[in-house]
């Protein structure tokens, strides 16, 4: 993975498809209260990264996430500093305030489908929130339920967590907090998206407290953009069946079809996408932008 040379930062840690780096000082001392966060170009499909990179997906879903945390800004405060950012990452990286982080992954769900609808068919209930009979993968929520997970090592996978698990990890009062905002979070996002033709099936967001132990909860991380969330086309969602995703489904139709040449199945790795299936994708990501924020890319 390649990180960067940035003039005034130093590597930190690298996730699958972000990388983060801290600021140093005049002195050459790291700056101990702030991040950069940086969105890559990198593209993930059945846990593999893909090759090549997906132009200007990093600043696509840095601009998602910006306009997002101005449309949230009423509900809870959240990380950004800057986006007065070195020249090599402009546009897909933000300065933010280093945070606590919670070590929850909060999600909710306003649609039924993945590992909720499987936790449904098996015991009528997604963690531990009765739902209605009758639901099919697709179908719409009474209202978004709060499905936190573990957040796992890179390369392992997150587990459910219990309401009982959050409230010994957070305590009682901020395991509430964390339930409430993340289901207002996606609720406000599936206000303003229903105007515009998307669907937001689910969401996992990221929340931080001030070192310092001052104020509540802060939005962290990137919020409601096609990595943190299902998107789904308004005018394809028809309950009853795996709706096609936003963003990847051009990548899964082609790595599973016969003109990939892969089988999956066999535990080696995929081929490089074609030009055609890289620029249907970008378009996917930037389509999702300039439908939500109204905005042209
Ligand atoms: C933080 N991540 C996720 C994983 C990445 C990023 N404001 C903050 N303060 C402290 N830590 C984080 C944040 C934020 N946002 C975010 N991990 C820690 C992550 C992998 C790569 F670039």
């Amino acid at each position: 993975m390649s990180t960067l040379d940035l003039p005034g930062y130093t590597h930190v840690y690298s996730g699958k498809v972000r990388d983060l780096y801290a600021p140093v000082g005049p002195d050459g001392e790291v700056v101990p209260d702030q991040l950069l966060l940086v969105a890559s170009n990198r593209l993930s499909a059945y846990d593999w990264m893909m090759s090549p990179e997906i132009p200007d997906k990093g600043a696509v879903l840095t601009r998602l996430s910006l306009w997002w945390f101005d449309q949230l800004s009423d509900l809870v405060p959240n990380h950004v500093v800057s986006t007065d950012v070195p020249e090599a990452v402009a546009g897909r990286a933000v300065l933010v305030r280093k945070l606590d982080m919670l070590r929850v992954e909060a999600i909710a769900r306003a649609y039924l489908t993945g590992g909720g609808l499987e936790e449904y068919r098996e015991k009528g209930s997604v963690s531990g929130v009765p739902l209605p009979d009758g639901l099919v993968d697709g179908s719409k929520l009474p209202e978004p339920v709060f499905t936190p997970t573990t957040k796992a090592p890179v390369g392992e996978h997150d587990l459910p967590m219990s309401p009982a698990e959050v409230e010994a990890e957070l305590g009682a009062d901020v395991a509430a907090e964390v339930s409430r905002l993340t289901r207002a979070i996606l609720a406000r996002g599936n206000e303003i998206a229903a105007d515009r033709g998307v669907v937001i099936a689910d969401t996992k967001v990221e929340f931080g407290v001030s070192p310092d132990g001052s104020g509540g909860l802060v939005l962290a991380d990137e919020v409601l953009t096609p990595d943190s969330s299902r998107f789904w086309p308004a005018e394809l969602w028809e309950p009853g069946h795996p709706q096609p995703s936003y963003d990847k489904q051009f990548v899964r139709d082609w790595l599973t079809s016969s003109e990939s040449g892969w089988d999956r199945k066999a535990g080696g790795p995929p081929p490089e996408l074609p030009a055609h299936v890289v620029e249907q994708t970008r378009a996917k990501y930037v389509e999702a932008y300039e439908r939500l924020t109204g905005e042209t890319f």
